[in-house]
């Protein structure tokens, strides 16, 4: 596997299903697998569960790892080509990419969408150059638009607890103080659409996601109707994709509370499980009730990143 970014790129998902939980098992069983090996963790942005887990994943697999936190400590990166550089950036991302690659084996990237440029945003401009100029495999951390490591945990967590062969999985939009991206429910939805899964997204008008992420999805704009029997309540907030109008692309639309998953949300399931990536923020997104409920999964989700985590840097890996 040279990228990793979508979830063809895992192939079949029954498979990489199985060998997340071979790893579970014994998470230190290919040790010589990434013995003189090293990775590259890239953060344009903060992160706590994929610095953490995807840094124990590759020690997992007796690897070295370099964490590199481009606004700490590096030089300010141009990301643009044809600009004259007499501002605060003093080096091109077009140098700093092959240099990062000259030190690594892998390469792991975070570049969150910059919200005001959809076009740019969605071309995965950055993670794009990491791929054609670094020399070395490519997986994201979260990028402009994708976050496939969440999406494969969130999966393997739906696959352990889940109790019929195919669950009702609705993932809400629930609502934010700031304008967050869009990658995490993009991802979760390509993932859905590819599991054996009932898929339903609900969110306000005009927050449609891209097409090419809903798939074949059922959107219901009734969040209550959505929610009837749901085994699996998957919670986000997401700023506007800019599908419907292009001009409102990086906008919150709506801070509709009535959308904030609490108890009473939760009772119109199927006695479901509440799932989040995290980091959430209480009384916006969820109750504390909820969240801390003997039906809140937030937690075995979250450690299920080193399990993702590691099944990639493996195939990565055995594919060097
Ligand atoms: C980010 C997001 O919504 O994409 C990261 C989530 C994993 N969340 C925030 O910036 C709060
Ligand atoms: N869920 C997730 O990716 O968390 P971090 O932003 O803390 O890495």
């Amino acid at each position: 596997m040279k990228t990793f970014f979508n979830v063809e790129d895992l192939g079949d998902l029954t498979t990489a299903l199985a060998e997340a939980q071979e790893v579970k098992k014994n998470r230190f069983a290919y040790q010589d697998l990434g013995k003189n090996k090293t990775l590259l963790m890239i953060f344009f942005n903060n992160s706590l569960r994929t610095r953490l887990s995807t840094q124990k994943a590759a020690m997992n697999l007796g690897m070295n790892v370099i964490v590199l936190d481009v606004n700490a400590g590096a030089w300010k990166l141009e990301t643009e080509r044809g600009v004259i550089m007499d501002g605060d950036k003093s080096e091109h991302l077009l140098e700093a990419i092959p240099v990062m690659g000259s030190f690594c084996d892998l390469i792991g990237v975070r570049s969150f969408a910059g919200l005001t440029d959809r076009e740019y945003d969605y071309a995965e401009t950055i993670v794009n150059q990491f791929v054609k100029y670094s020399g070395r495999p490519v997986f994201a951390m979260e990028t402009a638009t994708v976050h496939p490591l969440q999406a494969f945990a969130d999966l393997i967590t739906i696959e352990e607890h889940k109790q019929t062969k195919r669950p009702k999985v609705v993932m809400s939009w629930a609502p934010h103080c700031r304008a967050l991206p869009q990658a995490v429910p993009n991802s979760f939805a390509q993932w859905m659409n590819a599991a054996d899964v009932d898929f339903v997204i609900t969110h306000p008008h005009g927050y449609e996601l891209d097409p090419k992420f809903v798939g074949d999805a059922t959107v219901e704009y009734d969040q209550k109707k959505a929610l009837e029997g749901a085994d699996f309540v998957y919670a986000k907030n997401w700023s506007c994709p800019g599908v419907v109008n292009k001009d409102d692309y990086g906008k919150i639309l709506s801070k509709d509370m009535s959308w904030t998953i609490d108890t009473e949300h939760m009772s119109w399931t199927n006695n479901g499980y509440f799932l989040h990536c995290l980091p959430v923020r209480r009384g916006l997104i969820v109750t504390d009730d909820v969240i801390e409920s003997d039906h809140s999964l937030v937690i075995p989700e979250a450690a299920n990143r080193e399990i993702s985590a590691e099944v990639v840097i493996k195939r990565m890996l055995e594919s060097l």
